[in-house]
């Protein structure tokens, strides 16, 4: 694969699809070709399993949850990533593995050396296909309260309050300090063009 896959993570409204797009019309402009997507979706089966998971009038458990992430997942990395990354093209990807461990994992009480289970589901569903960097765009939750709130209907995971976005917060930052080469911890706090600056910079120093 001659192309690079980055990904964005954190908990819900920092930030991600906002700086995707800075960074995408950044690196386009530096003669990059570069791919944008999202998970769950960016296929039309994918997309239909996003539905089903963010829908707040269904109960799932957090194994069916886990697998119908894994079935898009699966679905978007043969259709969307690969073919994109062997063309040589720069794929960024709002959430993917990370938000898994973190969702259906870490915030149910495992701890990270407990993620065998879920990371070799994972292996199964990329094909071994994994970012080469993660920027975790970090948070306290309070602060984002008024972002999210002026963004109206929220979804399934939105609805669970401050705690359980506190205990996602905690999740993506056990994440990042068990993998430093691979995951880097940005800000969220900031304007958006000094969280794209910190972002750029580390692109530009690790991809
Ligand atoms: N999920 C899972 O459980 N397991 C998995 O394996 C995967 C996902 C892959 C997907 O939700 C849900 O699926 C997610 C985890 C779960 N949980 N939730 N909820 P989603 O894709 O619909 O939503 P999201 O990823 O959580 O967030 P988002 O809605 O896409 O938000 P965002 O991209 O992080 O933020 P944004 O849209 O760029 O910004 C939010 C608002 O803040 C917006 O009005 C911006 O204009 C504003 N903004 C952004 N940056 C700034 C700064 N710097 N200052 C001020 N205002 C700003």
């Amino acid at each position: 694969m001659t192309g690079k896959f980055i990904t964005f993570e954190g908990i819900d409204g920092v930030g991600k699809t906002t700086q995707i797009k800075l960074v995408a019309q950044h690196l386009t402009e530096s003669g990059q070709q570069v791919v944008i997507t999202r998970e769950p979706g960016g296929t039309a089966i994918a997309e239909k399993v996003r539905s089903i998971v963010l829908d707040p009038t269904l109960q799932l458990s957090v194994r069916t949850e886990a697998l119908l992430f894994m079935a898009s997942r699966s679905e978007h990395v043969e259709q969307i990533i690969k073919p994109a990354l062997l063309a040589g093209k720069t794929v960024l990807c709002d959430r993917f593995c990370d938000s898994t461990f973190v969702y259906q994992g870490l915030t149910h009480g495992l701890k990270v050396e407990d993620l065998a289970d879920l990371k070799a589901l994972n292996l199964q569903a990329t094909g071994g296909i994994l970012p080469d960097l993660t920027i975790v765009l970090d948070a306290d939750p309070e602060q984002l309260l008024q972002r999210r709130n002026e963004r109206g209907i929220a979804d399934r995971f939105e609805n669970k309050g401050l705690a359980f976005q506190e205990n996602l917060r905690q999740g993506f930052l056990a994440l990042a300090a068990a993998e430093p080469e691979r995951i880097k911890v940005v800000n969220a706090l900031g304007s958006v063009e000094e969280v794209s600056e910190k972002i750029l910079s580390i692109i530009i120093r690790n991809v």
